[in-house]
């Protein structure tokens, strides 16, 4: 095991997220190669843990002054043995292809976990949408997807959003892809309603990571009924994560953005909520404007040099992470501990660095790893390809009842691995486990491919 790592490892040493996430999942899946002798003699592990496929490419652009711009994009077609590639586009600066894979390696597991038929993938760009205008957005998702069309298909690989790519970017995106294939397909999932997209995909991974909570709750015989929450992020996560932690009677304290965050002790309620996604998917604004609009509220600068996040030190029961990855360490998980935080649910990939997850796991948390809690929005993005398939559109409320039973199977699915291998509610091995389990089994069906 060690040496699978070591290998990993020495071959692209500056990937480290890309080892963060392959290390948790060896070490899940141990009592799974124990029982099953016959997965490392089909070298599995080496196999499930290199993309089957990587494109790197050049995005050349031009912005509003006519200067030149040149970024690099990324696909990391990473599994593909349960169904076509699927998986997000990331617009940030910080991308590069240990970030791109250690999203992929994740998403491998997390549609696993989803009941439908989909590989994993990932892709996006160091491009920074912050401060650019949507002119020179579109010309960028232009370009991006001049390389990207040719790697791409309904039935082969199906990006969708993720940091940075919203709505906006998708349809740019699409537009482009339609133009270069004269094809009108669901190439990719997020979509506007108007053209293809599904009801509730905006909503889905933060209504799902709720879902994901209350059934963590439910098994504990408790409620989100007059719960404290911080939530971090303010993007589309963070958003709906909002909305569905209010419709539960739960009360959310904190929102935040990479520059710092905001404490209202009264509760963002529905008005405020209306007002942040105002703020934040139209206006494009920072989250500190917020203390203008409700003075109430305070606003806390993040400073880089910190060796913790103060969001994560107040009094709560639950903890959202919606931002981004390893964005609770060590001393932010005793932080929320010692505050008396009882439950956290990942809305964002890998939030939480390996010390914080033991420190959660030890601590006897209800603590649901992204790979599990978030994977509502790649659930609906999966009923988006079916009603594009199907040329149909389903109800609000039949995409609601489909994401609220396909997160209560997660659920299930997760402790009945936790306890089949011995570790009885504990998340992580469970998620592991059974992500593992079913794709590694159809790797074998497949032969050596
Ligand atoms: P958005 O771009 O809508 O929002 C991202 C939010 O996180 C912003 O508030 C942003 O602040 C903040 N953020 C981003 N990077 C950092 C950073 N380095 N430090 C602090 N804050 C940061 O993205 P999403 O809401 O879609 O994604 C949030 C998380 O959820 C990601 O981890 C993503 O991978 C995960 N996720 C998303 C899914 C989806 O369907 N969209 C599905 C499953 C998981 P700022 O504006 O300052 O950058
Ligand atoms: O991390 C994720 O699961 C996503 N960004 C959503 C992927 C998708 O295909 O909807």
């Amino acid at each position: 095991m060690t040496d699978i790592l070591e290998q990993i490892t020495n071959r692209d040493p500056a990937q480290k997220e890309f080892h963060q996430a392959v290390n948790e999942v060896l070490e899940s899946v141990k009592p799974v190669l124990d029982r099953n002798p016959e997965y490392r003699r089909a070298a599995v592990l080496e196999r499930i843990t290199e993309p089957e496929r990587v494109i790197m490419f050049r995005v050349v652009w031009m912005d509003d002054q006519e200067q030149i711009q040149v970024n690099r994009g990324f696909r990391v077609e990473m599994n593909s043995a349960i169904g076509p590639y699927k998986g997000g586009l990331r617009f940030h600066p910080s991308v590069n292809l240990g970030i791109i894979k250690f999203l992929a390696f994740e998403q491998v597991f997390k549609n696993s976990l989803t009941t439908l038929a989909m590989g994993g993938g990932k892709g996006g760009s160091d491009f920074n949408p912050k401060g650019k205008s949507d002119y020179e957005v579109m010309r960028f998702c232009q370009s991006f997807m001049g390389e990207l069309y040719r790697h791409i298909g309904p039935n082969t690989d199906v990006p969708a959003g993720d940091i940075g790519v919203g709505a906006r970017e998708i349809g740019y995106l699409f537009g482009m892809y339609k133009k270069l294939r004269n094809e009108f397909t669901g190439v990719l999932t997020g979509k506007s309603l108007n053209w293809g997209g599904s009801l509730i995909r905006p909503e889905a991974t933060g209504y799902g990571t709720v879902y994901f909570a209350a059934e963590m709750l439910a098994a504990a015989d408790q409620s989100l009924e007059g719960k404290t929450c911080l939530v971090s992020g303010a993007g589309n996560v963070a958003q709906y994560t909002v909305e569905k932690i209010l419709e539960l009677g739960g009360k959310t304290l904190t929102l935040s953005d990479s520059s710092g965050y905001i404490y209202d002790e009264e509760g963002i309620d529905r008005e405020k909520l209306n007002w942040v996604m105002e703020l934040k998917n139209i206006r494009r604004g920072r989250i500190r404007e917020y203390i203008e609009q409700y003075p109430n509220a305070a606003y806390t600068e993040i400073e880089s040099g910190n060796d913790f996040n103060p969001l994560w030190d107040h009094k709560a029961d639950c903890a959202f992470p919606c931002a981004t990855e390893n964005e609770i360490n060590e001393k932010d998980a005793q932080n929320l501990v010692n505050n008396g935080v009882r439950l956290v649910a990942e809305g964002a990939n890998m939030p939480s660095t390996p010390e914080a997850v033991n420190i959660f796991v030890d601590n006897k948390l209800l603590y649901a790893p992204g790979k599990a809690a978030n994977a509502g929005g790649v659930a609906v993005s999966g009923l988006e390809m079916a009603q594009n398939s199907m040329r149909l559109r389903w109800p609000r409320e039949e995409v609601d009842g489909r994401l609220k039973h396909i997160m209560k199977c997660i659920h299930k699915t997760c402790l009945d691995a936790s306890e089949e291998y011995g570790q009885p509610g504990n998340y992580v091995a469970g998620a592991n486990i059974a992500g593992f389990v079913k794709v590694v089994n159809a790797m074998l069906d497949q032969g050596l491919v």
